[in-house]
């Protein structure tokens, strides 16, 4: 499949976008004089940060691109007449970013008649930029990034997520458990934009969590597809309804089989 001409374009913008809202949560990062509030739990934070890095990217997108649609974590939300729409976590991983671990990113995703043609997640600690684009492949700071070749569910490394609602996180933990005996282990690293990248670059071998949002997913799956991952749902959900499955292509079906034993 050869390069989507319209994804390049986007990504390029989103690139460019990604990176001057990344200066601005390092910014807040390095100060930690940020207001902190909740929302739809007491541990699902949200912060002053994360709120002006969502304005600005919004700013920037409608000052290049006034009729496209927009889908924000923190309540961006516009139909727009062109067909694209960008679907933007400001703060992917803000409990990290609350608590100075260094691993949080902008991600934004754009997406053309929904289905996504460009995404960018920027890891702002460690400044490096994910990218993908519809054919383009998948890039790490401009450098091609591949899944791993690791076809051995029992030898394989395993990114994982919770909700912030304790009632579903306890039904995850119970979940996680049985699945841990098929796997070598698992990473709970807090970002699943980043897990999504980790995936792409090989770094994890799969990563699975389920009750997502689009914003979390949306430029990470691209980047892992691009990256030949496999993404799909289970449970009798799909990808884009936040059920999460994506890996390496030898992976997918077993993890499938052992996610769905558990049902
Ligand atoms: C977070 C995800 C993470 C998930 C958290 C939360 P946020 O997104 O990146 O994978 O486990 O529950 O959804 O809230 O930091 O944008």
């Amino acid at each position: 499949m050869s390069a989507d001409p319209q994804g390049r374009d986007l990504l390029a913008l989103a690139v460019e976008i990604a990176a001057e809202a990344a200066v601005i949560v390092a910014k807040y990062a390095a100060e930690r004089t940020y207001a902190i509030e909740t929302k739809s739990s007491p541990t699902d934070l949200v912060t002053e940060a994360d709120r002006e890095s969502e304005a600005l990217i919004v700013r920037a997108i409608l000052a290049a691109r006034p009729h496209d649609g927009l889908l924000g974590e923190e309540g961006a939300s516009r139909e727009g007449a062109s067909g694209i729409r960008w679907v933007i976590d400001p703060i992917d991983g803000t409990t990290n970013f609350v608590y100075g671990i260094p691993a949080y990113s902008v991600s934004i995703g754009v997406e053309r008649d929904g289905q996504v043609i460009a995404g960018v997640v920027h890891d702002v600690a460690l400044k490096e930029a994910y990218t993908a684009s519809l054919g383009g492949g998948a890039h790490l700071n401009g450098l091609p990034i591949h899944v791993s070749a690791r076809a051995d569910l029992s030898a394989s490394l395993w990114g994982i997520g919770f909700a912030y609602d304790p009632h579903r996180r306890g039904e995850q933990a119970k979940f996680y458990d049985r699945v841990m005996t098929h796997i070598r282990d698992v990473r709970r690293m807090g970002s699943a934009a980043l897990d999504l990248c980790r995936v792409a670059s090989g770094q994890l071998d799969g990563y699975w969590e389920f009750q997502l949002n689009a914003w979390d997913i949306a430029a990470g799956g691209i980047i892992a597809r691009e990256a030949g991952a496999v993404t799909r749902g289970f449970h009798g959900y799909t990808f884009e309804e936040g059920y999460v499955l994506a890996s390496n292509p030898a992976l997918n079906a077993p993890m499938l089989a052992v996610l769905d034993a558990y049902r």
